[in-house]
């Protein structure tokens, strides 16, 4: 009988030994590794934003995410730029404008890690800036050169305004609309608050690309537009709006109905677009009325316009309007 305890108590102690390990923290042979996922917020942002870099969607199956540490490596240079913390969120900023690679190793208790990495791009403000003063009538113009094309900074001002009951003409006159019929009123970057009719803006001529603006200036139809915004998509609407960082400003006047009091919508249709004319006509978006401006950004508040105006088909609408170089 003591014999066969002294043969089983080793046993059975060994068994007590791994059955208390079981019943509190997992050994790690049967430890499984966490599973890193980063994102980052927002991924495009100029040089002063705030990035949030985030690994809270990272999982463990032995532990919760507030038992695993997290570490960052900020430029992809295998070196770590912080120590492992209990944390799962870096705020951070890209001072210097470029694409930055970000890596983040997840640790949980045993030691055992994986890693995530994730692309964030920092711009800076466009310096690409000059000016122009249009021979015509000694106008000054900011001019902005974004993807190669110069564009004007602000919205063209040629020509004697005409109250916006007064229905424009091809009569010799080259006829503008200012906002509140005032002519001052100006934006907050110096930009002028004024408003074409398309047929004038070209100046009753669908050839010649000129219109009102500039000599060696031309109305921008839609592909201009378009390869204006395509490539910064990701930076958002904020970076062509007054103050962006395209130094481009489009104000946030939109559509003005002709023979209607001027109103505050006028500033702006909706909150997410940006409405200039084009010279590209689409009749087929308006049922029949004509121009269409050229917007971009989200289409909310404009759909209404296209198809419900009935107004704005019978009087038409005044916009604002923009140039670009030759
Ligand atoms: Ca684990
Ligand atoms: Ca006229």
């Amino acid at each position: 009988m003591t014999a066969r305890i002294c043969i089983f108590l080793p046993v059975i102690l060994i068994w007590l030994c791994f059955g208390c390990e079981h019943m509190g923290v997992q050994p790690d042979d049967d430890n499984t590794a966490p599973k890193a996922r980063l994102s980052i917020s927002p991924s495009t942002g100029d040089s002063t934003k705030s990035f949030i870099l985030s690994g809270l969607s990272s999982v463990d199956k032995e532990d919760i995410t507030d038992l695993l540490e997290f570490r960052w490596d900020l430029n992809n240079d295998s070196i770590w730029d912080t120590e492992f913390i209990a944390y799962p969120y870096l705020i951070t900023h890209f001072t210097i404008p470029g694409t930055y690679r970000i890596r983040m190793e997840v640790r949980d208790r045993h030691g055992l890690s994986d890693f995530a990495s994730a692309v964030a791009a920092s711009f800076g403000i466009n310096n690409d800036t000059s000016h122009i003063i249009d021979t015509r009538d000694g106008q000054y113009y900011r001019t902005v050169r974004i993807n190669g094309a110069w564009w004007m900074a602000e919205n063209l001002n040629f020509g004697t305004m005409v109250p916006d009951t007064q229905l424009c003409r091809d009569n010799g006159i080259f006829e503008k609309y200012s906002y509140h019929n005032d002519p001052s009123i100006m934006g907050a970057v110096g930009g002028y608050y004024t408003y074409y009719h398309w047929n004038e803006v070209i100046d009753y001529d669908t050839i010649h690309p000129q219109g009102l603006c500039p000599p060696g200036w031309r109305v921008p139809g839609n592909a201009d537009w378009e390869a204006l915004w395509a490539p910064f998509y990701a930076r958002g609407l904020t970076y062509f709006s007054t103050g962006g960082f395209s130094r481009l400003n489009l104000s946030s006047i939109g559509i003005h109905e002709l023979r209607k009091t001027w109103e505050v919508m006028d500033l702006s249709p909706c909150t997410s677009c940006w409405m200039y004319l084009s010279r590209d006509f689409k009749k087929d978006f308006y049922r029949g009325y004509g121009p269409c401006p050229f917007y971009f950004g989200s289409n909310s508040g404009i759909a209404s316009m296209r198809y419900v105006n009935d107004s704005i088909r019978r009087n038409g609408g005044a916009l604002p309007v923009r140039c670009i170089k030759e």
